[in-house]
C-alpha cells in the first residue's frame, strides 16, 4: 500500500555515498538527508548507499531513526564503486521495484555507480525516471575554487570517482539535472548555524552540530574557511525550492579530458570533466544549476532545525 502524501509532493529516491560519523569525512549527505525527511514537498521512498555501505547503513539508520517521520527503506549498493560496474544489488533490486510502482525523482549525491547498474540489469525503467540530479559537473574550463578560501581546486568527487557509470546514465536519455559545486558555493553553513543546532534541543542536534563543526574544522584547516558549502543539501535543495536557483537549461554537456587540477585528490597528469556550456558539442542537453539565492539559506536551517512550515 503506498504511503498516503500531500498533493504537491514529489516521490523521490536518494542514492548516497553518506558518511557524516567519520572525521574527514563529508557531512553533506546527512544535511541533504535531514533536508529531506524534514520537508513535505518530497516523499522518500528509498535511499540506496554506495561506497563503505557499511558505515553508510549504520549512519543514514542513524539518521532516520533520529529525525524521520515516516518508515524509509535502506538498500546497500556498491562498496566498491571503482569496481563494481556489472554487479547486481539489493540497491539495484529495490530501486527497480520502486520504480515499476511509480514514477521516481532521483537524488544522486554520490557516484553514479548504483544508477548505472539499474540501467544495465533494468534498461526500460530508463523511462520511469522522471529526473536524476546530481551533485557533479561545472561550466566550461570551471575550477571548483571555494570562494575566499586558498586557492586549492576541489575535485568532482561524484563524477571523478565514476566517470564511466556518469556518461552510461546520460547516454541513456534520462532527464538530467546537474545542481553541484558552482550552485552550491553560493551557500555557506558557519559557526552560528552549527550553534543554533546544536543548542535546538531534539535528541540528535548536539551530535549534528558536532560533526558539523569537525567538518568546519577541516575546512578551516585545509582551505583556510571558517564555514563549509554543504553540496549534497543544495543538490537536494534544487528539487524542494527551484525558485531560489538559476539554471542554464537544455544546455549542451560533454566530457573533455585536460590537465588535472585536482591531483591531492585523483592520480593522474589528465583527467576528465564533466561540462556545460553553449559553446560545446551537445553531446548531451542537461539543466544546470549554476546559482542559488540567499532565499535558500534560512529554508535551509529551517529544515535543519525542524521548524518546516
Ligand atoms: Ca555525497
Amino acid at each position: 500500500m503506498r504511503t498516503p502524501t500531500p498533493l504537491t509532493s514529489r516521490a523521490i529516491w536518494i542514492d548516497t555515498d553518506i558518511i557524516f560519523n567519520r572525521f574527514g569525512g563529508d557531512v553533506d549527505d546527512g544535511l541533504a538527508l535531514m533536508l529531506a525527511l524534514d520537508s513535505d514537498r518530497v516523499q522518500v521512498r528509498g535511499i540506496s548507499l554506495n561506497r563503505d555501505v557499511d558505515n553508510g547503513e549504520s549512519v543514514t539508520r542513524q539518521l532516520l531513526a533520529l529525525y524521520g517521520r515516516y518508515p524509509i527503506p535502506v538498500v546497500r549498493g556498491a562498496d566498491d564503486i571503482f569496481a563494481s560496474f556489472g554487479e547486481n544489488s539489493a540497491a539495484v533490486e529495490a530501486l527497480a521495484a520502486a520504480l515499476r510502482r511509480e514514477r521516481l525523482t532521483i537524488v544522486a549525491i554520490g557516484a553514479a555507480t548504483n544508477l548505472a547498474n539499474l540501467l544495465l540489469f533494468h534498461p526500460a525503467l530508463a523511462e520511469r525516471i522522471d529526473e536524476v540530479v546530481f551533485c557533479a559537473g561545472r561550466q566550461h574550463g570551471q575550477s571548483f575554487l571555494a570562494p575566499g578560501g586558498r586557492t586549492i581546486a576541489l575535485p568532482d568527487a561524484n563524477f571523478d570517482n565514476d566517470p564511466a557509470s556518469m556518461q552510461r546514465v546520460l547516454d541513456a536519455g534520462v532527464p538530467v539535472t546537474l545542481a553541484g559545486f558552482e550552485a552550491a558555493a553560493s551557500i555557506t553553513l558557519d559557526g552560528n548555524d552549527i550553534d543554533r543546532i546544536r543548542r535546538n534541543g531534539r535528541p540528535g542536534d548536539r551530535w549534528v552540530a558536532r560533526r558539523l563543526a569537525l567538518w568546519r574544522l577541516i575546512w578551516r584547516l585545509g582551505l583556510g574557511l571558517d564555514r563549509f558549502i554543504p553540496f549534497d543539501a543544495c543538490t537536494l535543495g534544487h528539487l524542494l525550492y527551484p525558485e531560489c536557483f538559476h539554471y542554464l537549461r537544455q544546455v549542451p554537456a560533454t566530457i573533455n579530458r585536460r590537465a588535472n587540477d585536482a591531483r591531492r585528490w585523483k592520480k593522474g597528469a589528465e583527467k576528465d570533466y564533466l561540462e556545460v556550456g553553449t559553446e560545446l558539442p551537445p553531446r548531451w542537453r542537461v539543466d544546470y544549476a549554476w546559482r542559488i539565492d540567499p532565499c535558500f539559506k534560512p529554508l535551509l536551517m529551517n529544515h535543519l532545525l525542524g521548524t518546516r512550515q
